[in-house]
């Protein structure tokens, strides 16, 4: 996931991470209550994210993973044998091997922030494909990283699956595609994963399902809040709200008070009148046109897009 900061670090030293503590207050601070989503995965928060990805209503990973499965052929023949594949976020052992067998890996270079998270995947890979040469980056994939040099001379093919991209405005979307091109060069293809504009209801269950996993995950942040920033934000005032924003073309997820309350946190009080929410994370969609438009403006030429029988989700492969 992007940007994610080290939390059991900052778990285990009971110190805040600053980064966390300037973010939150300042996102509290604004007439519209806004947090970065990255602050959603503490341990926890991980936890429950995973146990998303295992839900019915939650469609984006197991239909990728089918995608990846029914199709990995068609990427080999697209991107031919040999390539490093450079996947931005730790891999999960459900999606990447079967990739990195499908299309004759060279190398695998996994880039994350969380050195705790790349040790987990870097160990299931080294399991699963013992012949590979696995290369472990830590850092910000943000920003353009140098790559290890055993990769020097080799053609690259980026990976960016669970429709992460979605999670970042547009804007900041086709920042990361301009870094990602730049880190990985001329020769270089990326495949990755965009989740569709569908049926509304759909989409507000995918977000909003019956056995209540995504509320915890969004709560969670609240709890989270007052453990490390010695807050005392009555958790159990709010609750979880997930809306479809058609303008913007996304899912909102955010934390409605259901009555007037006030609460504390880093020395600064904080009111909130009943019905007003704080917006934790927003997952865009987009049409065929969309992910087009939005590759080629962070500098990729889309060459083939593969998607389910209902159009849900779509896999992409784009080159430089
Ligand atoms: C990580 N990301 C792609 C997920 C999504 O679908 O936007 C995060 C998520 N939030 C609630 N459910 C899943």
């Amino acid at each position: 996931l992007i940007d994610r900061e080290s939390p059991q670090a900052a778990e285990t030293a009971h110190v805040a991470d600053p980064a966390f503590r300037r973010d939150i207050i300042e996102g509290l601070s604004r007439p519209v209550k806004a947090t970065p989503p990255v602050w959603l995965y503490d341990q926890r928060g991980s936890e429950l994210f995973e146990a998303i990805t295992h839900l019915p209503e939650y469609y984006p990973t197991r239909i990728e993973i089918a995608l990846l499965n029914r199709h990995g052929e068609d990427v080999a023949a697209l991107a031919g044998p040999g390539r490093a594949v450079v996947e931005f976020g730790a891999g999960s052992a459900r999606k990447t091997p079967p990739l990195l067998r499908a299309i004759e890996a060279g190398a695998y270079v996994p880039i994350d922030i969380n050195g705790a998270f790349l040790r987990e995947s870097t160990a299931a890979l080294a399991s699963a494909l013992p012949s590979l040469p696995v290369l472990p980056v830590t850092g910000d994939f943000n920003r353009p990283l140098p790559l290890p040099g055993a990769i020097e001379g080799m053609a690259r093919l980026g990976f960016f699956p669970g429709s992460t991209i979605g999670n970042l405005e547009p804007s900041m979307a086709v920042d990361l595609l301009r870094s990602m091109r730049a880190m990985l060069g001329d020769e270089a293809m990326l495949l990755i994963g965009m989740d569709r504009i569908k049926d509304r209801d759909l989409l507000i269950a995918a977000y909003d399902d019956d056995a209540g996993v995504t509320a915890a995950f969004n709560l969670n942040l609240l709890t989270r809040i007052n453990r490390e920033l010695g807050g005392d934000i009555p958790v159990d005032a709010f609750r979880h709200r997930a809306l479809w924003n058609d303008d913007k073309a996304r899912i909102e997820m955010h934390l409605e008070a259901t009555r007037p309350l006030d609460f504390h946190l880093a020395g600064e009080c904080f009111h909130m009148e009943e019905g007003e929410t704080i917006h934790s994370e927003s997952s865009h969609k987009y049409g065929s046109r969309d992910a087009r438009l939005l590759l080629r403006a962070g500098g990729w030429e889309p060459v083939r897009e593969w998607t389910d029988e209902e159009g849900m989700f779509s896999l992409l492969l784009a080159e430089a």
